[in-house]
């Protein structure tokens, strides 16, 4: 049955020793992992600060979305679930130095020093990959949750182990927990204030952590952070952003399948790509619909955090009208029957708006590099995937009739999975956002039996996220070591092929671990 929302306040998880704490924070198979972690994590930060006591731990982990991709900025349901592989920062609080230093356990990421006093106005330049900016993200978005928050001195070490440009959003994770561990800092040092960290909701981090991540140079809807944040075991997420912010655990109706996370190891980096790829598809997904809105006479859309009219506002408006999705989706063939694109006079020309409006309304903050805009093909893509994403919900809640009868599920699993495999193809021709090395690997992975498969986050690279029988995932795994990855990366070695290929569960999302 489906549960209730989640948006409580944010839980408090007490721990000491690490180790017999973990059974309050994680279940499942990846426990022994974890508890190795923490206590190698807890051991590094007592040598890098031998002198200062370890406050307390904040996590947020990565997701994996199981289906409705690029679909959250035009402000459709999404259905992502948290994974295992998490953020932790180790923070020690109270030291009198006015600092604050951020040391990370991987040594591609050097230690980075900031004085407290110049965080508030701190600029963050999108146009460095700088990875404390994560982190600063976490600081903009504190003050936008509290104004006048007195943030102490923090000594920090983190430990990610999400593999990044993967498509499971280790930066999402890394700002929630940035965000996480700034809030309970404060809060640390003014315990009697309850009027503020005490209220802060799921909710209010998930949403100052989208616009705070945005800092970074990306134009990212709200899915990642909803994830990495309300992220409930055993459940998927259906998170919805109209009329406002809201994630209802959903159950899985059978215990015979598994996911599993394929990762193609070609790093997609939207800092780089942004121009080509994401940002410029949040552009033609607002500005096809600021398009629909002014042909079809539908009158102001609502906007998505001041960028633009969304889709989901235009299906709002066409179903008070009485007008279906399938209407909709006619309605688009009709407005942009042009299947070559639009230039940007020609986009100017239909939207009544000069060249210069619309690149200073859409184009300025987060710049775009294109020829043509497909307004057509990516509007059918998100139209179509928004109602796959309904289906899939339904199915999901909906267990098969017969539950004995092997025959019955394995229908039932077959139907579910197709929905993901046209999801994929959608994702492919229409939004143009998979690459030649995720078709290979989604390819592969139905020719040795999973019942579908498709990319899993931004696309252009990362994974791909498969379902497939429970009973037979070590042996998918397997196949797909020999038939990709020793194939595409010769020598690879077995701790490699280990972090890029796993059978995933659905964890906990956000949590912070403090010591008595
Ligand atoms: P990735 O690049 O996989 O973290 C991005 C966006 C999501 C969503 C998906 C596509 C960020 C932080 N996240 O995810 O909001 O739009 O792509 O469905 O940019
Ligand atoms: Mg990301």
């Amino acid at each position: 049955s489906p549960a209730s929302e989640v948006d409580e306040v944010l839980e408090v998880v007490p721990y000491v020793p690490v180790i017999s704490s973990l059974s309050s924070v994680y279940s499942g198979s990846a426990l022994p992992f974890q508890e190795r972690r923490w206590a190698s994590l807890v051991a590094s930060f007592e040598h890098l600060y031998p002198n200062e006591d370890l406050t307390f731990i904040a996590r947020s982990p990565g997701r994996v979305n199981l289906i409705g991709e690029h679909i959250d900025y035009s402000l459709f349901d999404v259905l992502p679930m948290a994974i295992t592989q998490d953020v932790l920062i180790a923070v020690h609080v109270g030291a009198t130095d006015g600092q604050l230093v951020l040391n990370n356990t991987d040594p591609q990421f050097p230690a980075r020093t900031f004085n407290i006093a110049d965080l508030k106005e701190i600029e963050i330049d999108a146009t460095v990959h700088e990875w404390s900016n994560y982190f600063l993200s976490g600081v903009k978005g504190a003050f936008s949750l509290l104004p006048s928050a007195k943030i102490p001195s923090m000594h920090c070490l983190i430990d990610g182990r999400i593999p990044t440009g993967s498509g499971l959003s280790s930066s999402s994770a890394f700002v929630c927990a940035s965000l996480l561990a700034i809030l309970t800092a404060v809060k640390a040092m003014a315990p009697s204030s309850t009027s503020f960290a005490n209220a802060v909701t799921k909710s209010d981090l998930v949403q100052s952590s989208v616009v705070s991540e945005r800092y970074v140079g990306v134009n990212s809807g709200g899915m990642d952070q909803s994830a990495s944040v309300f992220g409930v075991p055993g459940h998927a997420l259906q998170v919805q952003f109209y009329p406002q912010l809201k994630a209802t655990p959903v159950a899985f109706q059978s215990d015979g399948f598994a996911f599993v996370i394929a990762n193609t190891l070609v790093v997609a980096d939207k800092h780089v790509t942004g121009p080509i790829h994401y940002n410029l598809r949040v552009v033609e997904t607002a500005v096809a619909a600021e398009i629909l809105a002014k042909q079809c006479g539908l009158g102001p859309l609502p906007i998505r955090d001041g960028f633009g009219g969304t889709l989901r506002g235009v299906v709002e408006a066409f179903k008070a009208r009485g007008v279906d999705a399938t209407g909709v989706m006619n309605k688009v063939k009709e407005v942009f029957s042009k299947e070559e694109g639009y230039t940007l006079a020609e986009t100017a020309q239909l939207l009544g708006e000069s060249e210069l409006e619309i690149t200073k309304k859409y184009m300025t903050r987060f710049p775009v590099r294109f020829q043509r805009f497909q307004f057509r093909a990516r509007a059918l893509h998100v139209l179509e995937e928004a109602e796959r994403v309904k289906k899939f919900c339904e199915m999901l809640t909906h267990a098969p009739a017969d539950q004995d009868s092997e025959e019955a599920e394995e229908k039932y699993l077959r139907a579910l999975a197709s929905i993901m495999t046209a999801s994929h193809q959608s994702c492919r021709d229409l939004f143009q956002c998979s690459c030649e090395e995720l078709d290979e690997l989604v390819g592969l992975a139905v020719s040795n039996g999973a019942y579908g498969s498709r990319l899993t986050g931004a696309g252009w690279g990362g994974a791909t996220v498969s379902l497939v029988r429970k009973d037979k995932a070590t042996e998918f795994v397997k196949c797909l070591k020999k038939e990709y990855y020793l194939k595409r990366y010769p020598g690879i070695s077995e701790d490699k092929m280990n972090d890029a290929i796993c059978i995933t569960e659905p964890a906990l999302g956000s949590a912070v671990i403090v010591g008595n």
